[in-house]
């Protein structure tokens, strides 16, 4: 098989013009009709943008190119890379010359280090994180051919070519931004040896005798890769890009919106509420005691992190996959079994108070008690570790949209006027 440029320039020709016949062939077919609660509601459920890296089944959970998730647990995170861009996994020798090539542009300019050392300390390490794409974006290969002329059907390339620099480069970043901010010391320089996550991990600095740590790390960069193309980062890196901004661009903005507390701040949230429930019983509670506990929440007007989806409406396989881990590595751990106990009594409860649509697990409810016990005790930084693996998704959806050659996002906004005057339009006609 070919490494990942080559395998791209054979397929994307042809999809292409695949995709051209198609969508010229059908352009006036509907496929989607929208009512006034999708408009007021978020989009939620408008079929309105296409996304071939991933799907989500709301059943069945997150599909990589066709491939459950929970199948794909074992794989290094740069091979799911390379499956989101070819829609194939790597053979052997691709998946070798992808990491080399990884490994040959991991160096970090010394500007962005000058740069976060220059911002205030409580900076949260998103901030940071983002920050530290967009300095970079001084660098981007796209914007510099885009001035120079590139011709449309190369634009994919420049945008592969900047995605592998900052792929190649967010690891260590963000292991930095770790040291950083928890005084933990200088960079750890990369280990040319280990695959992308496990010297992620390595450049924590965290002690790791038994190997556990770097291998929840790459469990950690596969699961979070991708969640198909209108969740808020996804759908904001894509609409970033599709004015034909650079990736640095795109990246950044879509995990300005990854920083949210309703999205991938969650799992920093998730482990406070563990951790509350800890304080607060001085362990693991009793059921009635963690029924009551997740009561007061609710009636207090907070949501439960970790519970809930907009899409899924059963427990998160990636929940799944980390829970196997944990079952495996740390079940008498004190945060795990919290963990465990929440499952048992939380949904049961979200169920009774009949407001999420969702009541069971997502991903978010188990990767902090797992980092915790690793000793990766710093919640405020969990996102940036969400954010170093959904760049995989985001980058990989670029490289698709420029190689399709997808237009400028412009949905049509209404106003309330216009909304409340076709509503009576409706009305009277029925
Ligand atoms: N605890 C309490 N209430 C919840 C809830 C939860 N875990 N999940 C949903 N609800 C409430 C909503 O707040 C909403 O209440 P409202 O009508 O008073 O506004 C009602 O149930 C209906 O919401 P929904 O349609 O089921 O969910 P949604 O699509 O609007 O939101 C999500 C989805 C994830 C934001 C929501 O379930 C939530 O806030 N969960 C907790 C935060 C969380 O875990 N986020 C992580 C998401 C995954 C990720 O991006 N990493």
């Amino acid at each position: 098989m070919f490494a990942l440029r080559e395998e791209l320039a054979r397929q994307f020709p042809g999809l292409r013009d695949e995709f051209r016949q198609f969508t010229q062939r059908h352009a006036d077919t509907v496929v989607s009709e929208v009512t006034v609660a999708q408009v007021v509601g978020g989009m939620r459920g408008i079929r309105g943008l296409v996304c071939d890296t991933s799907v989500v089944d709301p059943d069945k959970g997150l599909y990589i190119r066709g491939i459950p998730i929970a199948d794909l647990a074992h794989c290094l995170p740069e091979a799911i890379f390379f499956l989101l861009c070819a829609g194939q996994l790597p053979s052997p020798e691709a998946l070798i010359s992808l990491q080399q090539d990884l490994r040959r542009r991991a160096k970090i300019p010394a500007y962005v280090w000058d740069v976060l050392k220059a911002m205030p300390v409580d900076s949260h390490p998103m901030t940071m994180l983002s920050t530290a794409i967009l300095v970079m974006e001084r660098d981007s290969v796209f914007r510099r051919r885009y001035a120079e002329g590139m011709r449309k059907e190369d634009f994919w390339e420049a945008t592969l070519e900047d995605s592998l620099q900052l792929l190649a480069k967010l690891p260590g970043i963000a292991a930095g931004i770790y040291r950083m901010r928890t005084r933990k010391g200088a960079p750890i320089p990369s280990d040319p040896s280990l695959d992308w996550g496990a010297d992620y991990a390595h450049r924590l600095g965290l002690s790791d005798s038994e190997g556990n740590f770097a291998r929840l790390i790459r469990l950690y960069l596969t699961l979070h890769c991708d969640h198909e193309g209108g969740n808020v980062s996804a759908f904001t890196c894509h609409t970033v890009g599709s004015a034909l901004s650079d990736p640095y661009y795109a990246v950044s903005a879509g995990l300005n919106g990854l920083a949210g507390p309703l999205h991938g701040l969650a799992n920093q949230e998730c482990l406070q509420f563990v951790l509350g429930v800890r304080e607060r019983f001085h362990g693991v509670p009793t059921d009635e005691q963690l029924r009551e506990y997740a009561w007061n929440t609710l009636q207090a007007g907070h949501v439960i992190p970790g519970y809930g989806h907009a899409v899924l409406r059963i427990t998160d396989p990636r929940f799944v996959a980390f829970r196997i881990f944990g079952e495996q590595i740390c079940p008498q751990d004190e945060i795990f079994r919290i963990v465990e106990k929440i499952f048992e009594i939380v949904p049961g409860v979200l169920r009774e108070q009949g407001k999420a649509k969702d009541p069971w697990p997502n991903v978010d409810a188990v990767s902090g008690a797992l980092l915790y016990h690793f000793g990766l005790t710093e919640s405020d930084y969990y996102t940036v570790l969400f954010g170093v693996s959904r760049a995989l998704g985001m980058c990989a959806q670029l490289i698709l949209n420029r190689a399709l050659g997808t237009p400028i996002t412009r949905p049509k906004s209404v106003s309330t006027a216009w909304l409340k005057a076709a509503v009576g339009q409706t009305q009277q006609a029925a």
